[in-house]
């Protein structure tokens, strides 16, 4: 019998895994029923964006993260498909730091090259994932939107790949309900000109928190002020900026400070990160972590050690993206094929917790790439995935940070050379401060802008 496979969501670690199945049937495999469970529209993920917050014409939670004018916020070197450049997609080298819509397009290229869109369930969220120990079966309950339908099916195997940007982390300080401006979290901030002319306050100093506040920056609000709780950003900002201690409480528009300091505000935007959110799992299948490099429970990062038919792709902190989507994904394919044996449960569990002893070690965001681009090596050493420069794209992340600790409003118009070809990505032609412009026209299109050439 063919065995069958869900997959729970088609953002990029979703799309990862069906080109890996793809991949081998195409060199000939004979592989499993793909099935693959989305709640949006579209696929793409966090890229896919959408103007709404809050629920959707279904009532369905949003999950778009993202916000109009997102560029990215690492090199596009680092994220490259080893089997798919963007040269390949865009037929010519493109700058290094895409805005959203670029990337999503380059993302969608490989899978609709793929052809296994007919393998998605669009507007079809999963309810729920049951385990039957005596199949050996998973019940996977989902809910198709457009036709009012829930139904059960039997899977063999399934993929949790829902990401965990999206179910926002959102801590209250006294006086938030009576603050006469607007309070949000990152997960619902959508347009920086919202933010024009008025004095934001930002919490949280992480991704979050140094570009919605370089957004706001760049589209003309009057003020940033970043509170951090542990520790200030600390790089060299415009002069509106100032980092200050955690907010203690807001009386009306006031806003006070650990060190006593206050000032008056117009909104306050809560950049405090996300949870890993399965409201879909049963208690013995669902992972529970913070945000880090190595949540525990994950052999190589992928297998649930507690029943290894349940795999989990993209849930560790990210520094690499969708090229590490890629090995878990060529990864997982292969453990489901057979290609790939699994050791027992303590082997995996004494393994797992080998990874963390060293990632509890990790004293920089150096230690944290090098670590992380260890990890993604290790797994691609174990299949046909193509192997590419690690090292470079480590080096490539260093010089990104230094270039980011140079110059936080001018590292975008930085261009690395593709570790995939050894080609060196072009300039841009407007830099990203002048660039109010974020659609792909404007990106990929040749020569210099007037405003740039004046
Ligand atoms: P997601 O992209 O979150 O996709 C998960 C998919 O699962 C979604 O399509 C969702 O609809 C679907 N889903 C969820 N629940 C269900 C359900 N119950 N049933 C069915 N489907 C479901 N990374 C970079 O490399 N560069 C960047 O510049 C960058 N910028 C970012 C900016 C923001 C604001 C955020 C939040 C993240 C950013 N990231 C960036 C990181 C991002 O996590 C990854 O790029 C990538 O989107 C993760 O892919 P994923 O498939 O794991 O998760
Ligand atoms: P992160 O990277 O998880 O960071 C969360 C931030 O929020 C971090 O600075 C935390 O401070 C801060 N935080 C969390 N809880 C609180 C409370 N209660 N009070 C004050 N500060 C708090 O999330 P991001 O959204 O920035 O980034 C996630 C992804 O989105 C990333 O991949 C990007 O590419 C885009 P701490 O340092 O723990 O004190």
């Amino acid at each position: 019998m063919t065995l069958r496979v869900a997959i729970i969501g088609a953002g990029p670690s979703g799309m990862a895994q069906m080109r890996a199945f793809q991949s081998a049937a195409a060199k000939g495999a004979e592989i499993p029923e793909i099935v693959c469970f989305e709640r949006q529209e579209d696929w793409g993920g966090l890229w896919n964006y959408t103007w709404r917050t809050g629920l959707d014409e279904y009532g369905e939670p949003i999950h778009g993260s993202m916000y109009r004018y997102l560029w990215s916020n690492g090199p596009k070197e680092c994220l490259e498909f080893a089997d798919y450049t963007f040269e390949e997609h865009f037929g010519k080298p493109i700058a290094s730091y895409p805005p959203r819509a670029v990337i999503w397009d380059y993302i969608k290229g490989r899978v609709e090259k793929a052809n296994v869109r007919p393998w998605v369930r669009f507007r079809t969220p999963v309810r729920s994932v049951e385990f039957d120990d005596a199949s050996q079966t998973f019940t996977v309950t989902s809910h198709d939107l457009k036709n009012d339908i829930i139904a059960s099916e039997e899977f063999d195997y399934v993929i949790v790949a829902n990401g965990h940007f999206s179910t926002p982390n959102v801590p209250e300080f006294p006086g938030f309900e009576t603050f006469g401006g607007r309070v949000l979290h990152a997960h619902d901030f959508r347009d920086a000109l919202e933010f024009k002319d008025k004095d934001i306050l930002i919490i949280g100093t992480s991704y979050s928190a140094e570009d919605i506040g370089s957004q706001c920056y760049k589209y003309g609000c009057k003020s940033v002020t970043v509170s951090h709780r542990t520790n200030p950003i600390g790089f060299d900002w415009p002069d509106n900026w100032a980092e200050v201690p955690l907010l203690t409480r807001v009386e009306g528009n006031t806003a006070y400070f650990k060190d006593g300091s206050s000032r008056d505000v117009d909104a306050i935007i809560l950049c405090t990160g996300y949870q890993h959110h399965f409201p879909f799992l049963t208690d013995d299948l669902r992972l529970k972590t913070a945000n880090r490099l190595w949540p525990l429970g994950l052999y190589n990062g992928v297998v649930w050690d507690e029943n290894p038919k349940l795999m989990y792709l993209g849930m560790q902190d990210q520094f690499y993206t969708f090229n590490m989507f890629d090995a878990q994904a060529w990864y997982a394919r292969d453990v489901i094929m057979g290609r790939l044996d699994l050791p027992s449960k303590d082997v995996m569990k004494a393994d797992s917790q080998a990874w963390r002893d060293r990632e509890e070690g990790l004293k920089d965001d150096h230690d944290m790439i090098w670590f992380q681009g260890d990890y993604t090596a290790h797994l691609i050493e174990m299949t046909d995935y193509p192997m590419f420069d690690i090292e470079g794209v480590n080096k490539t992340f260093e010089e990104w940070e230094h270039d980011k600790a140079h110059d936080i409003m001018g590292y975008r118009n930085k261009s690395y050379r593709s570790l995939m070809t050894g080609n060196m990505s072009p300039a841009h032609h407007t830099p990203w401060l002048d660039e109010l412009d974020d659609s792909l026209d404007a990106y990929l299109q040749t020569g210099l802008k007037s405003s740039a050439a004046e």
